[in-house]
């Protein structure tokens, strides 16, 4: 047996009904084999045992009272996975599927995201099964703010920094903010995400599908391609899909679908991205408005976006939504590329066959770390006390997921799968976190 197998079924036998946690470990450790096979130092150091356990999983009571004055019960997380290399830093999720195993999930691939980033950022993740959807602002309100009198004493700007992801946003950030200055009455950059009036930064709200599509154009222009004219398909309407819509229609891209929960939108004129933004980011209303004044569009109850013949594939809603049977029709309607906004949207069938029949593929804690990339600059002006201009920011970001591109592909060369983005990106990510836990022993 070797270090690999005998860890993943170590993981398994520790962690039964966590699959979403055993399916992101697996593909991790599975690409470490040819790392941990030529450097012992790091199973001499446990660093495998010590890298796939969290340093803490704290669990929580979220009393609050609904519209109705009836008393709603909620389970809270924050996982803090592991900080060798900075500060526990990751999103926090409300989506009514939240359980432990999907927050510990999210706080593993953190780690290694953060990492390929090349700044000082430990991971972590957190959440509550809460469901945003349907509540009024009041009752957003008492919720954010019942989460957060028991999360601000296991937080702090240099302990374990949150974020928004799936249900939070800058309304939640800025009602969670709002109560840890209260408890604290510390003015400190604790959270990212933030509004710009109280110290957050430009582009934040754009990072993660902006970062997307730098990455995108860096991994095509490597291949001798480019994305001038071509046809995309994107899945979510939510904070990540619609500025990787942004973006890839400024690259002069044509995007024609996207979607949420209910069902999906085609556009074959290309999405119209402010009347999208108008009922998502105003409204917060359901995506099938969009047909009302966009005749030639189509609404399809379900789940349906990979059908769409394209080019690209970028899915940007949640994990598991692009399955075997998905990427085969997209192999098929002649797609040569996929690049991850959300966290392991791919199956682990699915991304196997799109391996094997030579689509570029770009995983998650790659192509979408600028989102905490910028998280990361946020805090950095936080720290400061000064703010930079959206076109400083932009241009970091887009030198940061250059340099994430150049590193994965490098470590994927050194390795001897050229092209092979996935055993890169945990490779590269793996190694900086692995050495830093080896220099500060075993803790
Ligand atoms: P949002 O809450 O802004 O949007 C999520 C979108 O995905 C919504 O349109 C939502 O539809 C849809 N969605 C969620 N669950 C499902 C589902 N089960 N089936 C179909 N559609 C679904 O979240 P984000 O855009 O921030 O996050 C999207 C993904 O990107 C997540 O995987 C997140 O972890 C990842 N990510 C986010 C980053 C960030 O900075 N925000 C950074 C890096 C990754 P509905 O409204 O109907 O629920
Ligand atoms: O998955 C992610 O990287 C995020 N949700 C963003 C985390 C952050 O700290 O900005």
């Amino acid at each position: 047996m070797s270090y690999v197998n005998d860890q993943l079924n170590e993981l398994i036998r520790k962690n039964p009904n966590q699959p979403e946690f055993i399916q992101a470990a697996s593909v991790v450790l599975k690409s470490l084999e040819p790392v941990v096979e030529s450097n012992p130092k790091y199973q001499k150091a446990g660093i495998l045992e010590r890298i796939t356990e969290p340093d803490r999983q704290i669990m929580f009571r979220v009393a609050w009272t609904d519209d109705a004055g009836r008393v709603q019960v909620n389970r809270g997380y924050r996982v803090q996975f592991n900080n060798a290399i900075g500060p526990y830093k990751g999103g926090l999720r409300f989506h009514p599927s939240v359980n432990l195993s999907i927050i510990k999930f999210l706080g593993f691939e953190q780690v290694f995201k953060n990492s390929l980033t090349g700044l000082p950022i430990g991971g972590g993740k957190g959440g509550s099964d809460f469901d945003p959807k349907g509540k009024s602002d009041r009752e957003i309100m008492a919720f954010c703010q019942s989460f957060m009198t028991e999360l601000y004493r296991h937080i702090g700007p240099d302990v374990d920094v949150p974020a928004g992801d799936i249900g939070v946003g800058g309304r939640e950030i800025g009602y969670l903010y709002g109560q840890y200055k209260r408890i604290t009455n510390h003015y400190e950059g604790v959270l990212t995400g933030k509004g710009i009036p109280y110290g957050g930064s430009l582009a934040r709200t754009e990072a993660t599908g902006y970062g997307l599509l730098y990455f995108l154009e860096a991994m095509l222009k490597a291949n001798g391609k480019s994305l001038e004219g071509k046809t995309v398909v994107i899945s979510g309407a939510g904070n990540v899909a619609i500025y990787a819509c942004e973006k890839a229609q400024q690259l002069g891209a044509k995007v024609v679908t996207l979607c949420d929960s209910n069902g999906w939108i085609y556009d074959p004129d290309g999405i119209d991205l402010a009347a999208v933004k108008e009922i998502k980011e105003v409204r917060r209303a359901r995506i099938r408005e969009y047909v009302n004044d966009h005749p030639h569009a189509e609404y399809h109850e379900g789940h349906g976006v990979w059908s769409v013949p394209c080019d690209i594939a970028l899915p940007c809603a949640t994990q598991n939504e692009l399955g075997l049977e998905d990427v085969k029709e997209l192999v098929k309607n002649g797609c040569f590329a996929v690049a991850e906004g959300a966290n392991m949207p791919t199956t682990i069938e699915a991304e196997k066959y799109l391996q094997e029949n030579g689509v570029l593929y770009a995983p998650g804690k790659a192509s979408n770390a600028g989102g905490v990339a910028v998280s990361a600059l946020e805090m950095s002006q936080n720290s400061q006390r000064l703010s930079w201009t959206f076109e400083e920011v932009d241009n970091k970001l887009k030198q940061i997921m250059n340099g994430i591109f150049n590193n994965v592909s490098s470590a994927a060369k050194e390795y001897g799968m050229p092209n092979n983005y996935v055993a890169g990106a945990n490779i590269a990510g793996f190694l900086k976190v692995a050495d830093a836990m080896v220099s500060q022993g075993i803790v």
